[in-house]
């Protein structure tokens, strides 16, 4: 097939509530869809990919607008110039341009959706699912006392949420953790998330986080501190998770070989598609790490590739894959609903959803069709 032309299209979602970590407050979600149009021998075929950028480069380096200019400027030019591409082709042709994991992986997301569409079989099947639905646990932000936090969880775990992730930051981190423990007993599933607030110097605090029985604590210290990781793992008891330093299955291998990590949570965005995300869960498989798919606020364009990625047999805790319901009042696809704890995976061809095309044009703050 051959890539003749891509809509860029920006959407801006409210959240239903702010969303706060340790780098920041989320009120809306100013999203990069891009649309994909290919040529192929029985005619032409589109697919669709959620670019997971944030709008400000606090979680990661990338963000919203560079990856608008990086697609116009250097990815897209380098994809129009190749006589054929497919969603295999798509990481290796762009492999020259540094970074920019997250522009990469909506491209080829977009054209997997095309190519997988084009000949009718899905993107579960096509990564290797293995189940029809997944667990889904639900990532609860820094809130501004412990009792408004209580009567968030308690929705959460009413909705049947499986398993709870609390967002920490040095001053929000023991005494929420004791609240939730406290109120909801030892049996529900709590993890926490750092979001890289702490240093080294913190391990004696951390460790005071054992005793709640954690499933996991996850990335403590900044990004490039994958040392610094494997120094926290032999101090405290509750296991470590790698989320902003894994960007690769190179640098998945280095921190598991460093003993910096025991179990990886795995954003496509983050590491430039779902066909790496895929050789990360192989690799950790291989190793006995627990993977689990993260989220990054996600549209249900994007929420489906992330539950068919949770579908495969590696991802053996619950992900970061809530209900539409729990980010936003109106999904652009038909909404992804909570069953007895669990999202259905799409059996349809391609992602299995696509944007209705009202519920699109309501959100929509700009296009911009892209040609060779
Ligand atoms: O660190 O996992 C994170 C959202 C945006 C950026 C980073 C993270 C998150 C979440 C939310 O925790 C996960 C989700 O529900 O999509
Ligand atoms: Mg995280």
């Amino acid at each position: 097939m051959k890539l003749t032309g891509v809509e860029l299209r920006r959407i801006s979602m409210p959240l239903v509530a702010p969303f706060r970590t340790s780098f920041g407050v989320e009120t809306t979600r100013d999203i990069l869809l891009l649309r994909a149009v290919l040529a192929g021998p029985d005619g032409e075929s589109e697919g669709w990919g959620e670019c997971v950028a944030m709008s400000d480069p606090l979680y990661s380096s990338e963000y919203v607008d560079a990856s608008a200019d990086v697609l116009r400027r250097f990815l897209l030019p380098r994809l129009f110039a190749a006589p054929h591409v497919d969603g295999a082709a798509v990481g290796h042709l762009l492999e020259p341009v540094k970074g920019h994991w997250m522009s990469k992986a909506v491209i080829e997301t977009a054209v997997l959706d095309a190519e997988l569409r084009a000949t009718g079989r899905s993107f579960a099947r096509e990564l290797g699912a293995t189940r029809d639905r997944v667990p889904c646990g639900v990532s609860v932000g820094i809130h501004d006392s412990i009792p408004e936090l209580l009567a968030s969880v308690e929705g959460y775990v009413s909705a049947g949420y499986v398993r709870i992730k609390l967002k920490i930051e040095p001053g929000w981190d023991l005494a929420p953790v004791r609240a939730v423990r406290e109120r909801f007993g030892d049996d529900l599933l709590v993890q926490v998330d750092a979001n890289t607030a702490y240093t080294l110097q913190d391990a004696q605090h951390l460790a005071r986080l054992d005793e709640f029985g954690l499933l996991l604590i996850e990335q403590p210290l900044p990004e490039e501190d994958v040392l610094g990781h494997a120094s926290l793992a032999k101090l405290i008891r509750t296991p470590v998770c790698l989320d902003e330093s894994i960007t690769s299955a190179r640098t998945a291998a280095a921190a598991i070989t460093l003993g910096a990590c025991s179990i990886i949570n795995i954003k496509p965005g983050r590491v430039g598609g779902y066909l790496e995300a895929r050789r990360i869960h192989d690799l950790c498989r291989a190793h006995g790490i627990a993977v689990w798919c993260g989220g990054m606020l996600e549209t249900g364009l994007g929420r489906a590739a992330n539950v068919a990625l949770a579908a495969l047999p590696g991802f053996t805790l619950p992900g970061d894959t809530s209900a539409s319901d729990r980010y936003f009042t109106a999904d652009i696809t038909e909404p992804f609903v909570l069953r007895d704890g669990h999202l259905d995976v799409p059996a349809g061809p391609g992602l299995g959803v696509t944007p209705l095309p009202a519920a699109l044009a309501a959100v929509t703050t700009s296009t911009e069709w892209v040609t060779a």
